[in-house]
């Protein structure tokens, strides 16, 4: 790891990762003890490895899966559900007081994000719908099944491609928003955490590999193109030039926002609960997600 100027065999790169992960946590104050944490797993190797870091370090950590009705000729949300459904079981032998949840978007809500997105006419780019509708779910079953965190597996690669793209528009409300721990502000919201935010995707990627977890590989079919994925491999070519250059952007972005930089943006928007979840929400009477699904 030329970033940390550090080699490691494979036992202690795990003991490193479980060491890292526990320090972001505690650093962040992520997690309290005694409380119960929902995981938000995809089937890839980062919440994969997120969940098992998590019950390694012996969270009460359980996991929950979104099937959002995608095939894009590969059958990506059954094969990804079918990844998360088989290291589930895996889990529950070794915790067997863990457990996976599932909801099936298609079931539930009678269209996958490809119907939804076809009728909404946002085909061609159904993230930003995929975005809203997995926020939503994620929240509604954290409150439901009664968990005080919510934590999913976001990386530093993912936060770092995130943070370029808010500073290259300039989005202040987004950067002020950006952060490793997004508090339970205000009745119906869970407490949001990414306790991978300092760690790699590379760094995932070896402890996925090392620890044997079987995940997806593939993408999803609609991240195909993403300017997300061009930041990534330009910040991946900065950082092959200069070592760390990831972790210090993001780090020091953290540390500038802290010291009140965008402070003048930070005002707490006014929530609502919607009149038809009860999620809160900005918007007078349905929130986003609900006006989603009305035809
Ligand atoms: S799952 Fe959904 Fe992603 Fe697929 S449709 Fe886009 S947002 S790319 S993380
Ligand atoms: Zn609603």
């Amino acid at each position: 790891m030329r970033q940390h100027k550090l080699a490691l065999c494979a036992e202690h790169f795990s003991a490193w990762m479980f060491h890292n992960t526990a320090r972001a946590i505690k650093k962040y104050a992520m997690i309290a003890p005694g409380e119960r944490v929902l995981v938000a797993v995809s089937g890839g190797k980062d919440s994969l490895a997120l969940w098992e870091v998590l019950l390694r370090l012996g969270y009460h950590a359980d996991g929950l899966y979104i099937n959002l009705g995608i095939d894009g000729g590969l059958a990506y949300s059954a094969r990804s559900q079918a990844k998360a459904e088989a290291f589930a079981a895996q889990c529950t032998a070794q915790f067997p007081k863990t457990q996976l949840f599932v909801v099936d978007l298609p079931t539930r809500y009678e269209e996958g994000i490809p119907q939804l997105a076809m009728r909404k006419r946002r085909e061609a780019r159904p993230c930003s719908l995929c975005g809203l509708v997995k926020r939503h779910e994620m929240n509604r079953m954290a409150l439901e099944l009664g968990y005080d965190v919510l934590a999913t597996g976001h990386n530093l690669d993912d936060e770092v491609a995130t943070l370029f793209g808010n500073v290259m528009r300039w989005q202040t409300g987004y950067l002020v928003r950006q952060d490793p721990v997004l508090p339970a502000d205000g009745e119906g919201l869970a407490r949001k955490i990414k306790p991978f935010c300092r760690i790699y995707e590379r760094e995932t990627a070896a402890y996925a590999l090392l620890q044997g977890i079987d995940y997806i590989e593939e993408e999803c079919p609609y991240a195909k193109g993403a300017t997300s994925l061009q930041y990534k491999e330009t910040l991946t070519q900065m950082e092959h030039d200069v070592p760390g250059t990831k972790l210090q952007f993001y780090v020091k972005f953290l540390q500038a926002k802290a010291e009140g930089l965008f402070a003048a943006t930070a005002g707490v928007p006014e929530l609502q609960p919607c009149t038809t979840c009860g999620q809160p929400t900005t918007a007078e009477g349905q929130c986003s997600f609900c006006r989603l699904w009305e035809r």
